[in-house]
């Protein structure tokens, strides 16, 4: 299409007056991008088509990601990347006086996730396809992502996220390739030749309409699909019901993305969400399988379908539903077939998040659905009591039914063939604690597969600066080859390296400044520490510890003229369910803290705290290239892994942090002195929550440091702030701090004067921010995929 910048402009400029109906000097930015969007959408249809019929040809196995969340940010910048014409297309632009980076910037984030599990998603369909692995997602075209967040007097405020406002350039919608979705009514049961069968009748239909948007690897020759549900009404209106509040109901399916990270909410319409994904994607994998093999015998040898979490669990029932009820297969069958299909990873071990429907809701919503799993439960639970005659408590404890709920993680565990944790320390919990009772029975199911991110988008796209650098050093192999990275570790001891490795810190350091002026008129010190914590809001985050050690510090300041601290500013970024109420209050505190601090010219030289509101993909890439600190100071055994802690390091921050998910390996991979460690191991907190023993007052009172923030929070240390910091005051000292923030206190505390030793010298610093960088290779999503690819779902590569 072109090759070179001359003929991209004149591409770019006839294309421009074709789509809009003007001449460039008219057109605005947005119709710029709308003009880009399809030039690179029409670049790669070729190799999209192409990627679909060579897999198809070949009979390459293959593997679906259900996920209800794909968090993947602005995608113009990072498919001119992967298609390797960034550069022709930035100088063409600039010689019609526009900047690539603004048009970019006018893209709206598809942010169909929460966090680290949508994000995790996204990450994994970059490196299928940059990997040329025959791999493909499936979703749900939210109207609305994750809410955009506003700040009003140091409060959260919501408001609708509104992606599709202006179109989405990457989708086709494929009305043609819609699938029937059932709810509600009831199952008839009857004999057909002998064999008795069942039928979902009088329900309520909803038409999943696919949108595709593709998947561009690196270098472009495999262009894989993601595929989007929307929920629309079908063509029967159902008799029983107002059209009006039919189709109310319909679009509701698809209209918003629940807001709860690591919790679940159990309401109905998510369990509606749930089903709709999954009954709409096994419908379409299984319908492509029927045409090419005519029937779905050998399912399992030709399709992998992972589930990402429980939340499209049902894609088990589901598929032992079409094999049971259209194929007309036996139970064993169909049985077989499913648990060699379906693989499921687990996210987290919090039991607020773990998914439990109650029958009452499940069974009249999916009445065919919970039958199948009724069976499967019955059928397991005789298979416990062969083996553990008698121990009924254990079975009971094992049940996928029990107790009026449906345990989605049982389910999982019991109707697929993989079971993995995301970082080492998680998966060995799940197999000794969480899930010890299935580990029990399936020892082979159990694996973990440590996370990882897409270095193309979290250092090559975000981080051009750092990027050079590492090419200059070592050659750009790193970007097709991660590992490799670690070539750079003897430019650790290299001078000149570290010196030119500052330039590039400081250099973003200084964008993150302006960006942080632009948005709170607050004018930060750009040679302090930038130490950030960015990711979403939540009590075993432990956001409050970082904020009493802020506190600590301004108190030491003021009191002791002598004392003084290396400049620092301590950034945060986090939004909290809209429902999660002391969540908002640690908001409200960073943010009364904030104008405590900035406002006292007695410290502000020497201590600032910057909130930036509503925390997303694009602004992560803003941040994490200027953070010198990256807080991972979870309470251990809590966070599951964490990725923002690679995408830190990756851009040689370094991490301060607790015997946490992957900040273990994180810790394996660079040694202890690149890296801060503190607080309590995941055996210790475990021992404490299991033998007791533990006496938050104790630390209250004998600490004066910890007395004193505690305090603070109630005595009218913040004069705007009355009484909400009381809840979190009493989930300290009246809820026995669950989280062991005070526990914890002055180890951090003491780490904190580490890492401002650390700092000091100038050249060690730097030392180990080359050292971080080097090691970071592992934790790239394509190390992760080919794990997952080669133990999991055994595809090989199409190329
Ligand atoms: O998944 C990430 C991990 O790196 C994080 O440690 C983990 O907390 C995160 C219900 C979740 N676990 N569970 C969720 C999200 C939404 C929801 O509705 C649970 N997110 C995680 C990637 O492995």
């Amino acid at each position: 299409m072109f090759s070179n910048k001359e003929e991209f402009k004149a591409v770019f400029l006839k294309k421009l007056e074709m789509m809009h109906g003007k001449r460039f000097e008219e057109s605005t930015i947005r119709d710029q991008y709308q003009t880009l969007g399809n030039m690179v959408r029409e670049y790669i249809s070729k190799n999209w088509i192409q990627t679909n019929e060579r897999s198809r040809a070949n009979n390459h196995k293959k593997v679906y990601y259900l996920s209800i969340e794909f968090l993947l940010g602005r995608l113009l910048g990072s498919n001119l990347l992967n298609l390797g014409i960034r550069e022709v297309v930035e100088e063409g632009l600039h010689d019609l006086g526009i900047h690539l980076q603004d048009i970019e910037e006018s893209e709206a984030d598809a942010g169909l996730g929460n966090g680290g599990l949508g994000r995790l998603a996204a990450c994994f369909l970059d490196s299928l396809a940059s990997l040329n692995l025959p791999g493909h997602g499936y979703g749900i075209r939210y109207k609305h992502g994750l809410f955009d967040q506003k700040i009003v007097d140091g409060f959260q405020v919501e408001l609708p996220e509104q992606w599709l406002r202006h179109g989405n350039v990457w989708e086709v919608r494929k009305e043609d390739l819609a699938v029937e979705v059932n709810f509600w009514g009831k199952v008839d049961a009857s004999y057909d030749g002998g064999r008795l069968t069942f039928r979902h009748v009088d329900s309520e239909k909803v038409m999943a309409v696919p949108y595709d948007m593709p998947v561009i690897g690196y270098g472009a020759k495999t262009v894989n699909t993601l595929r989007l549900w929307s929920a629309e009404p079908a063509k029967t209106f159902p008799t029983n019901k107002n059209v009006m509040q039919y189709k109310r109901e319909t679009e509701a399916i698809s209209e918003f993305l629940y807001p709860d990270d690591t919790h679940d909410e159990g309401k109905i319409l998510r369990l509606k969400q749930q089903y709709f994904l999954v009954a709409a994607s096994i419908g379409s994998i299984v319908r492509t399988h029927r045409r090419q093999h005519g029937h779905l015998y050998q399912l399992h040898e030709h399709v992998a379908i992972h589930v990402n979490d429980t939340h499209p669990v049902l894609a088990i029932p589901e598929l032992m539903r079409v094999l049971l009820d259209e194929e007309g297969m036996s139970w064993d069958d169909a049985w077989h077939i499913t648990t060699n299909t379906i693989s499921y990873t687990n996210h987290t071990t919090l039991s607020e998040a773990l998914e439990k429907w109650p029958i009452h809701i499940f069974q009249p919503l999916l009445p065919r659905i919970y039958m199948i799993v009724e069976e499967i439960n019955e059928r397991f639970c005789r298979e416990l009591w062969n083996r553990y005659p008698g121990q009924w408590k254990r079975i009971e404890e094992m049940a996928i039914i029990a107790h009026g709920l449906v345990k989605m993680a049982h389910l999982a565990i019991v109707g697929s063939y993989s079971v993995n944790g995301v970082a080492k320390l998680h998966s060995e919990i799940l197999k000794y604690r969480e899930m010890k009772l299935f580990y029990e029975v399936f020892p082979q199911k159990f694996n973990n597969k440590t996370n990882g991110i897409t270095h193309r988008r979290w250092l090559l796209k975000a981080n051009q600066e750092l990027s050079l650098l590492i090419t200059q050093a070592i050659g750009d192999r790193w970007i097709k080859n991660p590992e490799t990275l670690l070539d750079l570790k003897p430019y650790a001891f290299d001078a000149s390296f570290r010196q030119e490795l500052g330039n590039v810190k400081q250099k973003r350091k200084v964008l993150l400044a302006k960006r942080i002026y632009q948005q709170t008129g607050i004018v930060v010190d750009e040679s302090s520490i930038f130490d950030v914590q960015v990711k979403r809001l939540h009590a075993y985050k432990r956001q409050l510890l970082n904020v009493l050690h802020i506190m600590y510090l301004y108190n030491r300041l003021k009191e002791d003229t002598s004392f003084s601290i290396y400049p620092r500013t301590f950034i945060f970024g986090a939004k909290a369910s809209p429902g999660y109420y002391y969540a908002k209050r640690i908001i409200k505190l960073i943010n009364s803290l904030a104008d405590k601090i900035n406002g006292d010219p007695q410290t502000n030289e020497q201590l600032k705290v910057i909130f930036l509101e509503n925390y997303r993909v694009s602004l992560a890439e803003e941040i994490f290239p200027a953070a010198d600190v990256s807080e991972q100071i979870s309470t251990a055994s809590k966070e599951a892994s964490g990725t923002g802690n690679m995408k830190f390091m990756m851009n040689g921050a370094i991490t301060l942090g607790t015997l946490d998910g992957a900040n273990i390996e994180i810790l394996e991979a660079v040694g202890k002195e690149n890296i801060f460690i503190f607080g309590l191991t995941a055996q210790e907190v475990l021992d404490y929550y299991q033998n007791g023993g533990y006496r938050a007052h104790e630390y209250y009172h004998h600490d004066r440091r910890i007395k004193q923030v505690v305090d603070q929070l109630v005595n009218g240390f913040f004069r705007d702030a009355h009484d909400h910091f009381e809840p979190i005051y009493d989930s300290l000292l009246m809820q026995n701090d669950e989280y062991f923030v005070l526990r914890d206190f002055a180890a951090y505390a003491e780490a904190q004067e580490r890492v401002e030793a650390a700092y000091r010298n100038r050249d060690r610093w730097l030392q180990m921010s080359a050292i971080n960088i080097a090691h970071s290779g592992y934790f790239s999503s394509d190390r992760t995929i080919q794990e997952y690819a080669s133990d999991i779902w055994k595809i090989k590569p199409m190329l």
